[in-house]
């Protein structure tokens, strides 16, 4: 099945007491058993729920994975992923991510005993060098959120496979419709579903994907002994969602592509962080593992004071501004002050995310609206 169909189709099937085509919201803690033990496959639905599981293994399949789970967030997903993990063990990340991701790293699990460290993973075979015996787990989210950084999923998986050590991939900026990391070589694939999954800024949840029976397993019992499962409502509004991944994947890439055009060539803008441009440093592997770019921009602007950065947010009206991204409307966000305060100034200044940073989620509004609302914003300058 192809990518469209697979979103509409996979894993769903007719209600079987009603007929009901859309997966009914299951809104039940519970289910009544004959005998115990004897019952249809749902006892709890912390462990299992007809509307999670529905939405569960579409996700698996549009990964072109075989085991889906869902949390309660992208967090709890990641929380989930590092709990495989014991004291002693050592984490290789990407030195840029979201903020929320480093922070769960360096301030919860480092407490426990795990190690991590931050390293650009640009020329994969540098990654040689970090891994050793305590080396359990490679987390890479590509593109990088803010700095749009491309790493190459299938480079890495082939030093993780030589090593014996995982890869995770952070899918959450990309989606399946643009990149698929089990299909490279990743063990593990991760969503922050909020965003581009879900698709109307109506939901919290996370996801994983594995194809390695015995890691679904691992995590499965993880997703259940400790919890954090979302509901039922939510995974609801999430199949709605993903019915149209596809289209507004496509509609987010074309504006983005025009909102990136836009930028570049705009008198105040310093520098534009968008993996299309062919003079973006990682330009060739974003053309083989990526489908398109999406709808995800950074800039600076020539006035480098985070007061000028300020005044454009301000006097946006289309791009709002709020955390979080990947909804059909267009947000603005300034990550050193929002997504990414709990990354130290040094840290995020390393890989350049200064305190100008604008980031953007384009939206699939007309994207000549959007760039007048960018123009009129850059002329308060
Ligand atoms: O917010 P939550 O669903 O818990 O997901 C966390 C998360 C994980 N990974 C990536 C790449 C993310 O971008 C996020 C959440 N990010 C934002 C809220 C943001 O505005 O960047």
């Amino acid at each position: 099945m192809k990518f469209a169909t697979k979103a509409i189709h996979a894993g769903i099937a007719p209600d079987p007491s009603t007929g009901a085509i859309m997966t009914p919201i299951f809104q039940t803690s519970t289910y009544v058993q004959q005998a115990p033990g004897d019952h249809k496959g749902y006892e709890y639905s912390r462990t299992h729920n007809p509307t999670r599981t529905t939405l569960q293994d579409n996700l698996a399949a549009l990964e072109n994975g075989k085991i889906g789970l869902c949390f309660a967030s992208g967090m709890a997903a990641i929380d989930a992923i590092l709990k495989l993990l014991k004291p002693g063990d050592e984490v290789i990340s990407t030195n840029d991510l979201y903020g929320g991701t480093y922070r769960i790293f360096t301030k919860v699990f480092e407490k426990y005993g795990i190690k991590f460290h931050f390293v650009s993973m640009e020329r994969v075979e540098d990654l040689n060098e970090y891994i050793n015996e305590k080396t359990k787990l490679i987390w890479v989210e590509t593109p990088t959120n803010p700095m749009m950084n491309i790493i190459d999923i299938a480079g890495i998986a082939e030093i993780t496979k030589e090593r014996g050590v995982l890869l995770a991939v952070d899918n959450t900026f990309a989606t399946p419709f643009l990149q698929t990391p089990l299909d490279l070589g990743a063990d593990i694939v991760m969503h922050s579903v909020t965003k581009y999954l879900a698709g109307h800024s109506d939901v919290v949840m996370g996801a994983i994907v594995v194809n390695d029976e015995q890691l679904g397993q691992e995590l499965a019992f993880l997703q259940n002994a400790c919890g954090a499962v979302p509901g039922p409502q939510d995974c609801f509004l999430v199949l709605r969602g993903i019915k149209t991944l596809h289209i507004r994947m496509e509609r987010h890439s074309q504006n983005g592509k025009t909102i990136a055009a836009f930028l570049v060539n705009h008198p105040k803008v310093e520098r534009v962080y968008w993996p299309g441009f062919e003079v973006h440093p990682n330009h060739q592997i974003a053309l083989k593992q990526m489908k398109d770019f999406g709808g995800m921009i950074s800039f600076t602007l020539k006035d480098n004071r985070t007061e000028a950065a300020f005044k454009v947010m301000e006097h946006l009206h289309l791009f709002s501004l709020a955390e979080s991204l990947g909804g059909v409307e267009s947000l603005c966000g300034h990550p050193a002050t929002m997504t990414h305060a709990s990354i130290p100034k040094e840290e995020r200044e390393k890989v350049g995310l200064v305190d100008s940073l604008i980031r953007l989620s384009v939206g699939i509004e007309d994207a000549e609206d959007l760039k007048r609302d960018l123009a009129a914003a850059l002329d308060v300058l």
